[in-house]
């Protein structure tokens, strides 16, 4: 990211349904993080333009316990984030365990993050909190419903009540942000569902539980039926710069490829300038180049691409599968290396010990060293379960594994003698001519020969690992696995060579 000319997605990579907040001239922003743990991403920035994880929102099994045999896709969805009393507040659903609703709070939101306060009288997803002048907290749910809550206790008053949903007949009325701005109250909804027909729509009333009156330019966003790079669009949330300008995240996707467009990375978070009219907000351009800026930017942070696992603790951008027990993932085992101890023997095992880090550009390059001698192990391009390619080594041969769906395919071996080796995976443009059933990147899977050269041992369709193949709600996630015995790993590097 360049410090003169930032470009959405600001949050690249699988980080959907933001959610933002403002404290003095700190932003933060977390994201859903479904079957992962540790779960919910939180990011701070002093622009909006560059942003950094410093930690995760769920990141002990007191906090979250994603069950053994929960479906990728479940697990942790849309969560809002305010601060409210010198405290952030988070509410979100873990759709794992029925529709469970939380509560969590912290002082700093680097963590630690208390546990978790059921809220079990609250009854949909996408829950969001909002509280009025004499210190009222209204949760407001997909669908769209409220009630009043004690965001302490769990406690909810009376039965939820209906609100305002967009418009009859509309698809998914989702997501909703409740704002007291000016005279206002503001209810900020997704509607359309979250693939290419998505949008937001706003209503307003003079008090938080409505009557709400339709902004009359709904949808106030929407890529729909555009040949626009960005789709997907919706599932927003606004903020209010120090300097009074206002600001709207949003999730979109990037498909690429021919018809029908396949993203591979998940939603993403962008940014995009809001203006108001008759006390109505007019979004501004979802842009991938973004407009000057009313500030100076901070200088863009230079992010760590790769990890020699040399501290005691994985960084926060580190992702495993439902759980991380003590035991399988370790630094301490042999210093300078990450030690991974196989439970599932392959990435089609919900169970498979495996550490990652999404995707974030659409071109890139992710090496590991492995060493694999007393066990099974390797690196892996994840979409969920059934959709993954992998290059895995062990202590006689290197392979490239491709799951897609039912088929499970080795795709190439070649012998090998044990011993540390470096596997990488690139992912690059398809090569010209495009037609209308390219696919949107190939990815190449292979190995380092002793003597430094690169041996590809196949070059796979990334379309089957993308979610108009596999379906659900995330993106792809590069990472190191053990599937059997353990597999210990010296680094890892990860490239971007494009956007
Ligand atoms: C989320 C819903 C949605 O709960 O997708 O795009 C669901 N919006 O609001 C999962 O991310």
């Amino acid at each position: 990211m360049s410090d003169t000319r930032p470009t959405n997605p600001v949050i690249p990579g699988f980080h959907p349904d933001p959610s933002i907040c403002r404290v003095g001239d700190d932003y933060y922003l977390v994201c859903s993080s479904f079957e992962y743990f540790p779960g919910i991403p939180v990011f701070h920035s002093r622009d909006l333009a560059h942003w950094t994880q410093i930690g995760n929102v769920l990141d002990r099994p007191s906090q979250l316990s994603l069950p053994a045999d929960m479906p990728s896709s479940g697990g942790i969805y849309a969560p809002t984030l305010r601060h409210h009393d010198g405290r952030f507040w988070l509410i979100v659903t873990n759709v794992s365990e029925g529709v469970g609703n939380i509560v969590v709070s912290a002082t700093d939101p680097a963590g630690p993050w208390s546990d978790p306060v059921r809220l079990p009288g609250v009854p949909g997803i996408d829950p969001d909190l909002a509280w009025d002048e004499d210190g009222t907290c209204w949760c407001t749910v997909a669908g769209v419903a409220q009630v009043r809550i004690d965001p302490e206790t769990g406690e909810t008053f009376g039965p939820p009540k209906k609100l305002w949903s967009g418009a009859p007949g509309v698809k998914a009325p989702e997501a909703p942000h409740l704002y007291h701005i000016g005279d206002y109250w503001y209810l900020l909804i997704a509607v359309g569902g979250t693939e290419r027909g998505h949008g937001v729509a706003i209503g307003r009333s003079r008090a938080p539980s409505g009557p709400f009156e339709p902004c009359p330019a709904n949808p106030i966003l929407t890529h729909r039926g555009t040949d626009h790079p960005v789709q997907n669009t919706g599932h927003a949330d606004l903020v209010q710069a120090p300097d009074g300008s206002w600001w709207m995240v949003m999730l979109g996707v990037r498909p690429g490829g021919g018809t029908p467009g396949w993203h591979v990375l998940g939603r993403e978070t962008f940014l995009a300038p809001v203006t108001w009219v008759d006390d109505w907000p007019v979004v501004g351009e979802v842009a991938l180049e973004l407009p000057q800026f009313p500030w100076p930017l901070a200088p863009a942070a230079v992010e760590e691409q790769r990890d020699d696992f040399d501290l005691s603790e994985l960084r926060p951008s580190w992702i495993s599968l439902r759980d991380r027990p003590a035991g399988h993932f370790t630094t301490k085992e042999r210093p300078g290396w990450l030690t991974l101890r196989a439970r599932g023997d392959s990435l089609d095992a919900a169970d498979v010990i495996f550490a990652g880090r999404r995707q974030q550009h659409l071109t890139c390059r992710a090496r590991t060293l492995v060493d694999a001698s007393q066990g099974r192990g390797g690196l892996a391009v994840r979409l969920d379960e059934r959709h993954h390619y992998v290059i895995e080594a062990s202590d006689t041969e290197v392979r490239v594994v491709a799951r897609v769906g039912s088929l499970r395919t080795v795709v190439a071996a070649e012998p090998l003698p044990g011993g540390p080796v470096v596997l990488g995976i690139t992912i690059t443009d398809p090569p010209p001519p495009h037609d209308a059933r390219t696919g949107p990147d190939d990815v190449s899977l292979g190995y380092e020969r002793p003597d430094g050269t690169f041996t590809t041992l196949a070059t796979l369709d990334g379309r089957y690992l993308s979610t108009e193949v596999a379906g659900g709600f995330t993106g792809r996630v590069i990472g190191m696995y053990a599937a059997n015995g353990t597999a210990h790993f010296d680094w890892f590097d990860y490239e971007p060579t494009g956007r």
